[in-house]
């Protein structure tokens, strides 16, 4: 029996060895997730990143030495009592309405491109969203792009928990799929072209919000080393299978408690490019500009100490903003933390709404946030960046 045990053991020993051959030689491309020699020098995840792509960051490092950025998530989808089809062709942007400035960042969700379907999982059409990042671009903006992907396991929804990311990496039951959908994923990244025929750098922010239990991909679902292999091989397929060299690499977990709830699921320098956080008002107003304070200080510690740039990579007040929100809370919490932008989430309707409206109750407070000097709108980016990234400057 003893015998026995010991034989079992051996074999398991053997196959734990072959496994981890076989994982290192496929990611081969890749270099391995601990890598000693790892130097911090500034230089993207992507040895083969496009000349726009290094402008971005360098773009991002430069705005973050003035200010920060104001972004919106499906700016110029749809806002409170209006879509974009609606509009016949208008371009317009809730933002825009109180502020009179189009956000300089432009936020969206890729959900249920992996299912081939020709609407996101908010109904924003694949078409009418390319076509809106194309034009957010020539006209100055950052794209920012987020992935709300189904469960490929269970075929619910990004909030389906069912265990699935062990199944999708490689030689797991359900690989097959996944490479199909980040085949999908790499068609639309690839499409997203300029004017003069560059691809459009986007800053992907996948898998977020990995430290807490409402994703497939998070907390109690997921193991700290499924994840980050789930996150280095997605990125080895996007560069080396499928050749997507426009990408910036955002990490971004919920409100953190400390330094190592960033680093539990942090993949490593070598995958990271821009350090992220996603804040939101749950707790009450001095709690989240407390978590502001907080987070943003360790995010600033990390990323000074690599040499990233840091976002506040989503944020707002989940019940309607108190009228001077923007300025006594929002703002005392971004201001010096050197974040290169910050993104409201989405204006779906008047019960799920990040970014003011007009006759919205703290829209006159948000047009005094807007006449500060450090938060920069699209008119502002222009006049600290002499160059733009690509294309044409049409406004
Ligand atoms: C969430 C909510 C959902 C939405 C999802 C993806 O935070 O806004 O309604 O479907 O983001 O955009």
């Amino acid at each position: 029996m003893h015998e026995v045990n010991k034989v079992g053991s051996l074999i398991v020993k053997i196959l734990v060895v072959i496994t981890h051959v076989l994982i290192v030689m496929s990611c081969k491309s890749l270099p391995p997730i601990t890598d000693a020699s790892y130097e911090p020098d500034g230089k993207l995840v992507d040895a083969k990143a496009t000349e726009n792509t290094k402008r971005l960051y360098a773009k991002l490092q430069k705005i973050a030495t003035s200010g920060f950025a104001i972004g919106h998530q499906d700016a110029t989808a749809y806002g409170v009592g209006w879509k974009y089809a609606d509009k016949r062709l208008a371009y317009w942007s809730d933002i825009k309405d109180v502020a009179g400035d189009y956000p300089a960042v432009y936020g969206f969700d890729v959900g249920h491109i992996e299912l081939g379907h020709p609407y996101n999982l908010d109904t924003v059409s694949f078409t009418l969203m390319r076509d809106l990042i194309v034009r957010a671009h020539e006209n100055g903006g950052i794209i920012t792009i987020s992935w709300h992907l189904d469960n490929p396991v269970s075929g619910g929804s990004s909030w389906q928990t069912t265990a699935a990311v062990t199944q999708i990496l490689k030689g797991g039951t359900h690989r097959d799929k996944y490479e199909r959908w980040v085949a999908r994923l790499a068609t639309f990244l690839n499409d997203l072209e300029a004017f003069d025929g560059s691809k459009i750098p986007v800053v992907f922010r996948p898998f977020h919000e990995m430290n807490g239990s409402w994703f497939w991909w998070g907390g109690s679902h997921v193991t700290a080393s499924a994840y980050k292999a789930l996150w280095i091989e997605t990125l080895d397929l996007l560069m080396n299978k499928h050749n997507i060299h426009h990408l910036i690499y955002a990490y971004a977990p919920i409100t953190i408690s400390d330094e190592n709830d960033f680093y539990k699921y942090y993949p490593g320098d070598r995958f990271v490019d821009v350090l992220g956080v996603d804040i939101y008002n749950h707790g009450g107003n001095e709690n989240y500009l407390k978590n502001l304070k907080q987070n943003l200080t360790v995010l600033r510690q990390i990323a000074t100490q690599k040499k990233k740039v840091f976002a506040l990579t989503e944020t707002g007040s989940n019940k309607p903003p108190t009228i001077d929100w923007w300025t006594k809370y929002l703002y005392p919490g971004v201001k010096d933390s050197g974040i290169a932008w910050l993104l409201l989430w989405r204006n779906a309707h008047a019960k799920h709404y990040f970014a003011p409206y007009p006759g919205e109750s703290s829209a006159a407070d948000f047009q005094i946030f807007r006449d500060y000097k450090d938060t920069l709108f699209l008119g502002d980016m222009k006049a600290i960046l002499e160059q733009p990234i690509s294309g044409s400057q049409k406004q």
